[in-house]
């Protein structure tokens, strides 16, 4: 009685079983998916083409993009084979009887052997291709191009050689790789702008006079830290011209937010124009401005409590 009273009070559905019903479902279903697809702007179909991943733009970047993929490719063939086993299992060995009790199986050495050897076959493999994409990714050889950079709370300082590069420089303070420099410099109300010439291997020195920071730009596909007292080098080739985006990708303090840059590839004429522009606006140094007593020390430290190598 109650149950005829919910039925006539309840949503009504119309009762199609059998064929009809799954044509009905298959017409929904067209219906919903191209609903969706045509909400999807060209910016949208561009992020789905890529994988939501950002454009690859160095000859570096797709070594990660690949790693990347070929990783989600591996985990979801493993995924399927897993569900696959888990409701195989679910609907062959359902309990058919409330009295029903299964057959007791205990030690099945084959299968043991199986999901032992497995899962570390599968991490050599990842291991493997890791490493073989990090080696790529931190390779390091002559460069064309050296760019100083600096992250000091809370912006970027690029300094920009002047001239002929001496390949053999170690970077460090007493050897950098140019006889003089120009720089642009951010703050927490202007966002740096770091201009590179296209198709040229440039070396990034990466140096921090205070906390740990981080420089990366999506497009580049890698970052690497910042870290005060260390000279980290990283080296990449962008080939696409245009404009891009960089940050900072560890949290260092209060205005870590504000940490942007713009990224800006340009030919090789318009990279020499803008190296002049700065000199003519005075932006010169003659040597990279890298913030602290040669940014070996760290901010509110002196000198005898700081860090080695910073008694020059
Ligand atoms: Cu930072």
């Amino acid at each position: 009685m109650d149950r005829e009273r919910g039925s006539s009070v309840g949503l009504q559905v119309p009762k199609i079983s059998g064929a009809p019903a799954r044509r009905f479902l298959r017409v929904a279903l067209l219906g919903v998916t191209m609903l969706v697809l045509a909400g999807c702007s060209a910016a949208d179909e561009h992020q789905i083409r890529n994988l939501a991943m950002p454009d690859r733009i160095t000859e570096q970047g797709p070594y990660t993009y690949e790693l990347w993929k070929w990783a989600w490719v591996a985990a979801m063939v493993t995924g399927v084979i897993v569900w696959g086993l888990i409701f195989y299992v679910v609907v062959k060995f359902r309990r058919r009887s409330d009295d029903e009790v299964p057959r007791q199986t205990r030690y099945n050495l084959p299968l043991e052997v199986f999901y032992t050897i497995a899962p570390v076959l599968m991490c050599i493999v990842f291991f493997f291709h890791t490493v073989r994409v990090q080696d790529i990714q931190t390779e390091l050889t002559t460069p064309d191009v050296t760019v100083e950079v600096t992250g000091q709370q809370w912006s970027w300082t690029f300094n920009h050689g002047v001239g002929e590069q001496n390949p053999d420089a170690t970077g460090q303070p007493d050897d950098y790789a140019y006889d003089s420099y120009v720089y642009t410099s951010g703050d927490g109300s202007e966002i740096p702008t770091l201009v590179l010439p296209v198709d040229q291997r440039i070396q990034f020195n990466l140096r921090s006079p205070d906390v740990i920071h981080d420089f990366g730009v999506p497009s580049f596909l890698i970052k690497m830290d910042v870290i005060p007292g260390r000279l980290n080098q990283l080296q990449v080739t962008p080939t696409v011209e245009g404009d891009y985006v960089g940050k900072c990708y560890e949290l260092c303090g209060v205005y870590h937010s504000r940490m942007l840059f713009k990224v800006k590839v340009v030919s090789e004429a318009e990279y020499q124009q803008y190296i002049s522009d700065l000199a003519d606006a005075g932006q010169t140094a003659e040597q990279p401005i890298i913030g602290g007593a040669n940014v070996t020390t760290q901010t509110g430290l002196d000198e005898s409590q700081s860090q080695e190598g910073s008694e020059e």
